[in-house]
């Protein structure tokens, strides 16, 4: 006897077999697939929970989230959009390889079987929603009305949920058919296999052929095959992309004449550009690493924060700071920092991009840069810290 799908048995016309059958729809197939999509799915969940609980920290891990290795994010979230990406292509896959079940008839056998389905239902549904929002949030695109990172936040948990469930319904066919020439697998025709491998071999070339030319924007190597990512790592003013440039933050040369920077705490004080500058500097080589997936090391110069907030009283390793920027208005006006980055003597409010001062687009005349952080909490056009 074989296990192999042959396909909904009693469908309706125009669905009714043979048009539904072969090895491209059987569970061989949807086995080798999905164990690719689980794996993509597996790791973008992790890396997303990654980026998450950096950005908003539990209250427990506050002051000790990790500042090395300082390109931790840069990685994290590099597998994450490229894993993000490659599941687009997997679950296109997956889905045309089961289609033909959800024609299956009648479309409900039983109780179990009513629940399975909505589960699968569920799970499909959550599953296109994230690669869907996740791929309009890097070209910056929202044509929805709630926000999203809550929501993609939420949504990635349903996912995973009912990915797991899905597992756990499917275990004895997903073992069945684990391997090539497994049980259900063995009786299969040449021509039969060829058609299958011809299949995968065409599934991992369009994966292969989204990873390599979107990679290079968060892996420098590959930079030159970066061609489909909406931002390449080379373009944008000093040689560094720019997310939000200052016209649309609403910073203007004119609100900057008046450019101070005020620092709050037990002795507040407040610079001018002049004397923050004479300050003693120091320079060290980060990344900014974006959410949307590209990053860039650069040369930054600038005053350690763990000076600036010692001057204002602070205690080194316990104050925790509050950073604000000139924006008018934005999500990224206001940014915490915990005690981990106060005290990392990498943490700088930059003055300088590469040696020479910061452009206007990139935060001038200050911004944050810190160790292994996500790129939207490295705040531009800085006016004021408070010492927490
Ligand atoms: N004030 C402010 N700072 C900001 C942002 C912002 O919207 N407002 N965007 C952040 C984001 S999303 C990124 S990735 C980095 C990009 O820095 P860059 O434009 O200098 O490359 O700046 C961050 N700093
Ligand atoms: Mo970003």
């Amino acid at each position: 006897m074989t296990s192999r799908t042959r396909g909904p048995r009693s469908a309706r016309p125009p669905f009714r077999p043979p048009a539904f059958t072969g090895p491209l729809h059987d569970a061989r197939t949807a086995t080798a697939v999905g164990r690719w999509l689980g794996a993509a799915f597996a790791v973008c969940f992790v890396t997303g929970l990654v980026s998450h609980y950096l950005q908003h920290p539990p209250a427990w891990l506050a002051d000790d989230l990790p500042t090395r290795p300082v390109w931790g994010y840069r990685l994290s979230q590099g597998l994450h959009v490229a894993t993000g990406l490659a599941a687009i292509v997997l679950l296109l896959a997956k889905l045309w390889t089961v289609y033909p079940r959800l024609f299956a008839w009648p479309p409900v056998r039983s109780l179990r079987h009513a629940l399975e389905r909505l589960s699968v239902a569920v799970l499909v549904a959550a599953a296109v929603f994230q690669v869907l929002t996740g791929l309009l949030n890097i070209v910056e695109w929202y044509p929805w009305p709630f926000s999203f990172v809550p929501v993609h936040f939420a949504v990635a948990w349903v996912a995973v949920g009912s990915i797991l469930l899905h597992v756990a319904v499917k275990a004895p066919e997903i073992s069945a058919h684990w391997r090539r020439g497994s049980a259900g697998t063995l009786a299969l025709p040449a021509e039969d296999a060829a058609d299958r491998r011809s299949l995968l071999l065409g599934v991992g070339a369009a994966v292969g052929v989204v990873t390599v030319t979107t990679v290079g924007q968060a892996l420098t190597p590959l930079k030159a095959l970066d061609l489909l990512a909406p931002r390449h790592p080379d373009h944008g003013p000093q040689g560094l992309p720019v997310n939000r440039t200052a016209a649309a933050a609403g910073v203007s040369a004119s609100r900057l004449r008046e450019w101070r920077l005020d620092v709050t705490g037990p002795r507040p004080y407040t610079l001018t550009l002049d004397t923050l500058r004479a300050m003693p500097r120091t320079g060290v080589r980060l990344p900014i690493a974006c959410v949307e997936g590209w990053s860039v090391e650069a040369g930054w110069g600038g005053v350690r924060i763990r000076d600036l907030v010692e001057l204002a009283g602070g205690r080194p390793g316990a104050a925790a700071l509050r950073v604000t920027s000139l924006e008018v208005a934005g999500a990224y006006r206001v940014m915490e920092m915990g005690a981990e980055y106060v005290d990392d003597p990498l943490t700088l409010l930059a003055l300088t991009l590469d040696g020479r001062p910061l452009s206007l687009d990139h935060g001038f005349p200050a911004r944050i840069i810190a160790p292994d952080r996500p790129g939207v909490l490295q705040t531009k056009w800085v006016h004021r810290l408070e010492v927490l």
